[in-house]
């Protein structure tokens, strides 16, 4: 798929809100990509689909986790954690996107993983720093994001996790095994 295909996909199937985020990763994604090495077209593309399913409806991808081989502890957990997994089966289903790659990156752009790829790395962090992004804290992760991809990572899940559980909020077992297996890497 190509990128301008991309953008006419999901144009309609967002807020523009959600459209200028997604664009802003893409061009953030694309930068970490010239940095670090990796294929620029591939992270431009995971980027723009990285949130294909954010803004449908909950029942529809509540749905979508019980008919497929999804967790289905994803259920029992905050529904914002449930549009990266079911946007990855849905754009490889309705577009035919067959990338591994590209279908890790958007399944777990919002958690983590441990052992995340390079491009999965680069569409987590791209989606927290891209340049509409306000968080208190955030120039710092913006500037070691462009130094360090697994720090700038590290930094990125522990800064989530600890505003999470400020406000009382379940963590996902993925979210706290990316912190792990970060924390693992940068020393
Ligand atoms: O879709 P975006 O808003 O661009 O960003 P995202 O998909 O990275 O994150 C969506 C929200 O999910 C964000 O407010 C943080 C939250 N989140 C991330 N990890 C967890 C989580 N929420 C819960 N409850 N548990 C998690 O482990
Ligand atoms: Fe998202
Ligand atoms: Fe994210
Ligand atoms: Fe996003």
């Amino acid at each position: 798929m190509r990128v301008e295909q991309a953008k006419e996909i999901i144009k309609p199937l967002m807020t523009e809100k959600r459209f200028d985020h997604t664009l802003r990763v893409a061009e953030t994604a694309v930068e970490l990509a010239s940095i670090f090495g990796e294929n620029q077209a591939r992270a431009e593309l995971a980027a723009l689909l990285h949130d294909y399913a954010k803004c449908m409806d909950l029942s529809l991808l509540k749905r979508w986790i019980e008919t497929s081989n999804l967790p289905k502890d994803l259920l029992l957990h905050h529904h914002e954690l449930w549009h990266g997994p079911v946007g990855a089966l849905m754009i490889r289903q309705n577009h035919g996107i067959n990338d591994t790659e590209i279908l890790n990156a958007v399944h777990y752009h919002t958690t983590g993983r441990p052992h995340m790829s390079r491009l999965e790395m680069i569409i987590f962090l791209a989606d927290y720093i891209e340049p509409g992004r306000n968080f208190p804290g955030l120039e710092e992760v913006r500037e070691v994001a462009r130094e360090d991809l697994v720090k700038g990572c590290w930094l990125a899940s522990g800064r989530t996790i600890r505003y999470l559980m400020d406000k009382q909020s379940a963590i996902y077992p993925e979210s706290f095994q990316a912190y792990n297996d970060l924390t693992l890497k940068i020393h």
